[in-house]
């Protein structure tokens, strides 16, 4: 399917799929979503894919549903297109790593496809927010859930609430993103950490992923149950002898995916 909302391209094991409405901030109407979710299925599908970037502008990463096109639907619009977070779920469902490279701003639905991705490096002029609320809604792509479960009740509430945004470095203190660079090297150094990722044994990269995800599914106890028991099948992987191996011989390992 050729694509016009999104831009996408591969370097390595790396696939990179920008977001791009510029003159909508990125917005997404339902073709940018489509996009989306088609992409992020072709890349998972693709064995020559490791890890995948997920990336909008320097001024914005997105600036969430596209309200212009939402605006007049009604309740049975909705609730039959399943609007429109069921296309989304498929971006959360990835067994491949997706890091969210946001620069600018992070709104609504912008916010919460980041918060979908497995962690989030922000340009130092990162803004996230749930503006939401100043036009009638609120969120409905996991920001009331995600966002408390990442950074706690109070703030996730206020943010909810008020839509205030929060700058970069207060999304940093509060665990949102991993960490900020400036927003000119954002894309290089999400880049480095892809093939970074993207390096590493692919069935074990997917293992730690889940069992990560696990902690945010679970009890305490029955996560860490999951985990050992994940972690013992680690020891049949081929990748886990030459890892170990490398580690004991002095030299960079080469991981075969087995
Ligand atoms: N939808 C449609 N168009 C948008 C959106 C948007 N969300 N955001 C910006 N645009 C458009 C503007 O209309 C403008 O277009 P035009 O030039 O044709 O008038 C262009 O982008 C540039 O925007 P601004 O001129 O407003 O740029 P500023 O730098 O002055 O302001 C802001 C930037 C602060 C980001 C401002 O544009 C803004 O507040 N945007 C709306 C943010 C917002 O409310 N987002 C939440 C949307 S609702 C949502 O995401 C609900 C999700 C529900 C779940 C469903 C999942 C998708």
């Amino acid at each position: 399917m050729p694509y016009e909302c999104i831009l996408t391209e591969t370097d390595g094991a790396v696939a990179v799929i920008t977001l791009n409405r510029p003159d909508a901030l990125n917005a997404f109407n339902r073709q940018l979503m489509d996009e989306l979710t088609d992409a992020v299925k072709k890349f998972e599908a693709d064995d020559a894919i490791g890890c995948m970037v997920v990336t909008g502008s320097e001024k914005a990463f997105a600036a969430g549903a596209d309200i212009k096109e939402m605006a007049d639907k009604d309740y049975i619009d909705v609730l039959k297109e399943d609007f429109i977070t069921a296309n989304w779920e498929e971006a959360s469902r990835a067994r491949k790593p997706i890091i969210a490279a946001v620069a600018g701003y992070a709104l609504g639905g912008g916010c919460e496809l980041a918060l979908m991705c497995d962690f989030i490096i922000a340009g130092d002029n990162a803004k996230f927010g749930q503006p939401e609320i100043s036009i009638g809604a609120m969120p409905g792509a996991g920001g009331t859930q995600r966002l408390a479960r990442f950074i706690g009740k109070s703030k996730a509430m206020e943010m909810c609430l008020t839509g205030r945004m929060m700058d970069a470095e207060e999304a940093e203190r509060c665990g949102l993103v991993s960490r900020i660079v400036p927003k000119g090297e954002l894309r290089e150094e999400a880049m480095r950490v892809a093939k970074q990722i993207a390096g590493f044994s692919r069935p074990i990269t997917i293992l730690t992923k889940e069992s990560v995800n696990r902690a945010f599914e679970t009890t305490l106890a029955e996560g860490v149950r999951f985990e050992r028991r994940v972690f013992h099948s680690v020891f049949a992987f081929e990748d886990q002898k030459e890892g170990m191996a490398a580690f004991a011989e002095k030299r960079k390992p080469v991981f075969k995916n087995r």
